[in-house]
């Protein structure tokens, strides 16, 4: 196939149908083709270079071009390309990764099952919860009770625990068995209460919802702990201490989704550190690999696996590439990497409080009506009228607008609505952060340009 842009977007607009995208749209405006990257940048073919403020897709926490994991893939893929876990057999990489995952993670996890991505690890968790009550004895303790705005993967089980509701529509779903409760979004629905007022309030949602479904049929709660696609949306500390009492008091299992917060994206090595959250079950994956190769697994606490392992039976679950040789040896480089480097350290104490100041002072601009974050994930609210909180009427718009312009001036932001989102590689430095708000602060201008708004 001949080199340029040209013929790849005809053949991708024949050949290619892409996730989550309306492929008429696309076909007629041409895909931007990504051909390369090293370090936070990534250029197209037409060698426009790119700040990917969203590590890819919220992934690529140690940066692009890092050799350590090309070799280690290579290393691996020459030594055991290929071998399984099931029938009484394990291989080294998956050993040793199940060991470093185990010293990485909080203290009461220590057992992972592998997946190839977070969606597989979400329906690994249906299957985990619903094995642990049929385990004690209580089958019809199986309803699991997620959020609004969720984000959980693509599969069935994992966008039944969803929310967005084009899924649902196009997929028939949710399967039975699932709930859903409003998220702890503050900005957008906190009216006039305190962010602590209403983070409690938020939490005692899921203590309603219990009671009103019997606490003998509630299996589990799901939540990220901090939302990411939903749009980055930050519980108040009142949240997350409430949600442990809940769940605690009505023994139901608690799972943190940290696809997303997990391998040091809040400045912690998980979001469940941040947050002190004691969960049940956790499930991880993009920044296990950095994405460098597709990897996933939920992470088991001693509670749920005794009870598995104690009961005997076989655990009637798993992928062929369940903890793939190669996959496994990356991921190993890759943590290897975030700790030698002490890459998290840094995020905690340095660049992150250096980037969450500048994207702090984001808020004076008329266009934005919060800027928030933590660590190296932020968002921005745009708003019609800042001085009320009033959102623009048709929602998206303003994001679409100020993506856009952040494309063309070099810079990969996201839009969630009219909410921006960034989720930079956790090596990004302050030179680079600063490049990153100079170019926000003109796309942002030329948005509200376009707009109408003036300060
Ligand atoms: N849980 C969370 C919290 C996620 O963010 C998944 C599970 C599913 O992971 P996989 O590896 O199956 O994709 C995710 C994925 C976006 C976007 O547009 C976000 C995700 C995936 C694709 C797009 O923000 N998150």
């Amino acid at each position: 196939m001949e080199n340029n842009t040209a013929n790849w977007q005809s053949f991708d607009s024949q050949h290619h149908l892409h996730p989550f995208t309306d492929t008429n749209a696309l076909a007629s405006e041409g895909c931007r083709i990504i051909t390369r990257a090293d370090g936070v940048y990534v250029w197209d073919s037409e060698d426009k270079k790119l700040l990917d403020a969203m590590a890819g897709l919220w992934c690529v926490n140690i940066g692009y071009g890092r050799k350590e994991l090309a070799d280690a893939a290579y290393k691996q893929l020459l030594e055991l390309p290929y071998y399984n876990n099931f029938f009484k057999t394990s291989h080294p990489s998956a050993i040793e990764l199940s060991k470093l995952l185990q010293e990485v993670t909080p203290v009461h996890l220590n057992r992972v099952f592998f997946t190839n991505s977070g969606s597989e690890a979400n329906d690994t968790v249906i299957r985990l919860i619903n094995r642990y009550w049929d385990l004690q004895g209580q089958p019809e303790k199986m309803t699991i009770i997620s959020r609004s705005d969720a984000y959980h993967g693509s599969t069935i089980g994992a966008a039944s625990l969803g929310a967005m509701k084009d899924m649902h529509t196009q997929g028939h779903l949710p399967i039975p068995g699932i709930e859903h409760i409003a998220t702890p979004y503050w900005y957008r629905d906190g009216g006039d209460l305190s962010p602590e007022d209403f983070g409690l309030q938020a939490a005692r949602a899921l203590e309603e919802k219990i009671l009103a479904l019997g606490a003998d049929k509630v299996a589990a709660f799901i939540a990220e702990p901090i939302q990411g696609a939903g749009g980055v949306i930050i519980p108040p500390d009142t949240y997350w201490p409430e949600i442990q009492r809940i769940c605690k008091e009505h023994d139901v299992l608690i799972v943190a989704d940290e696809v997303i917060c997990g391998f040091g994206r809040l400045g912690s090595w998980f979001g469940s550190d941040h947050f002190q959250i004691e969960a049940d079950l956790m499930p991880i994956a993009k920044g296990l690999s950095s994405g460098y190769l597709p990897i996933g697994g939920v992470m088991v606490s001693d509670r749920v696996a005794e009870l598995i392992i104690t009961e005997g039976e076989e655990f009637a679950h798993g992928f062929t590439y369940s903890g793939h040789p190669a996959s496994c040896a990356v991921a190993l480089a890759n943590i290897n990497i975030l700790r030698d480097e002490k890459i998290i350290e840094n995020v905690k104490d340095n660049t992150g409080p250096y980037l969450q100041s500048k994207w702090r002072e984001l808020a004076e601009h008329p266009l934005v009506g919060e800027a928030r974050g933590v660590g190296f994930i932020g968002a921005l609210e745009l708003v019609k009228d800042k001085s009320n909180r009033e959102f623009f009427e048709s929602a998206g718009d303003a994001g679409q607008l100020c993506r856009d312009h952040c494309f063309d001036n070099g810079l990969i932001m996201r839009a969630v609505g009219d909410t921006m989102i960034i989720s930079p590689p956790l090596i990004m430095n302050k030179e680079q952060i600063d490049e990153l708000i100079s170019i926000a602060i003109k796309c942002l201008d030329l948005t509200a340009h376009d707009l109408g708004i003036v300060s």
